[in-house]
């Protein structure tokens, strides 16, 4: 597989349509992310996503990764997302982040056109899938949940295991043993029952259009302190390079929905 980067030129997510055919939006296509606005479906019947093992303290030790695309942590199994429509159970696989820069907002979907400072994406994949490869074959392998993160005056304790660590994922190609913690911390404390609905794509190559989106629309938030670690201290390039790259604006530009429906919940 070749590069992509999100820096303007030749590898940004306008270009990477040229090395990975998939990722062209050709007419109907699915991709993520979009623009979520008034033109929702409500859906009466999305009841909140049950999460199993979200509130515990999972056993073994997880992984935060910097891939030179995003800082990704790796949990280990035994956290499952069912319900809310979803067409069978998700084991999940990891979590990673899109952010900004110290003067650009970096999340992937907008809401009304209003892009927020980042956004965290819990990947899962159907368990009746015994890997990735065979996943991306079905058109609704993959369940993403996304959360908005906002940046308020406090710091967010429920964030400080990553935040800290991220130091230590500088570069790309580093990684660092984390202490499993409740993952649910990391999700909006109320209204967990009012999310956006919508079938896309992966947001990075190849934007496989195999994934049931949901969108959660209350943010998380933390402290500007917590969001400088994210915007100012990750780098796309490995530690030996002679120049260090920030890692910054690591999200994709939005799509049209064409005939997609988006549904919202009821909460
Ligand atoms: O960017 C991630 C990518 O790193 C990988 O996790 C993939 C799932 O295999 O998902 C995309 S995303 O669509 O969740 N951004
Ligand atoms: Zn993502």
């Amino acid at each position: 597989t070749s590069e992509f980067c999100y820096d303007e030129g030749h590898c940004d997510p306008y270009s990477w349509g040229d090395s990975y055919p998939t990722c062209h939006p050709l007419l109907e296509s699915h991709h993520s992310p979009i623009n979520l606005d008034h033109d929702v479906t409500r859906d009466q019947a999305l009841e909140a996503l049950q999460l199993e093992g979200f509130d515990s303290v999972q056993k073994g030790q997880w992984r935060l990764r910097n891939d030179g695309h995003t800082v990704v942590l790796e949990v280990g199994s035994g956290m499952t997302v069912s319900g809310g429509g979803l067409p069978g159970t998700y084991s999940t696989l990891q979590l990673h982040f899109h952010w900004g820069s110290l003067a650009t907002n970096g999340s992937e979907h907008t809401i009304h056109t209003y892009r927020l400072p980042m956004e965290m994406h819990i990947v899962n994949m159907k368990t009746i899938h015994p890997n990735l490869t065979s996943a991306m074959e079905d058109q609704t392998g993959l369940a993403v949940l996304a959360v908005f993160i906002d940046v308020s005056y406090t710091e967010n304790a429920n964030f400080t295991p990553i935040t800290t660590a991220l130091s230590s994922v500088a570069h790309r190609g580093q990684s660092v043993a984390i202490r499993p913690f409740p993952l649910a911390s990391l999700l909006p404390q109320d209204h967990l029952g009012l999310y956006y609905r919508y079938h896309g794509s992966l947001t990075t190559p190849p934007c496989s259009q195999v994934v049931v989106w949901s969108v959660y629309e209350v943010p998380v938030h933390i402290s500007w302190s917590q969001y400088e670690r994210f915007a100012v201290g990750v780098f796309s390039t490995e530690e030996e390079t002679d120049q260090d790259v920030l890692l910054q604006n690591n999200f994709r530009h939005v799509h049209l929905t064409y005939s997609r429906r988006v549904y919202a919940s009821k909460d």
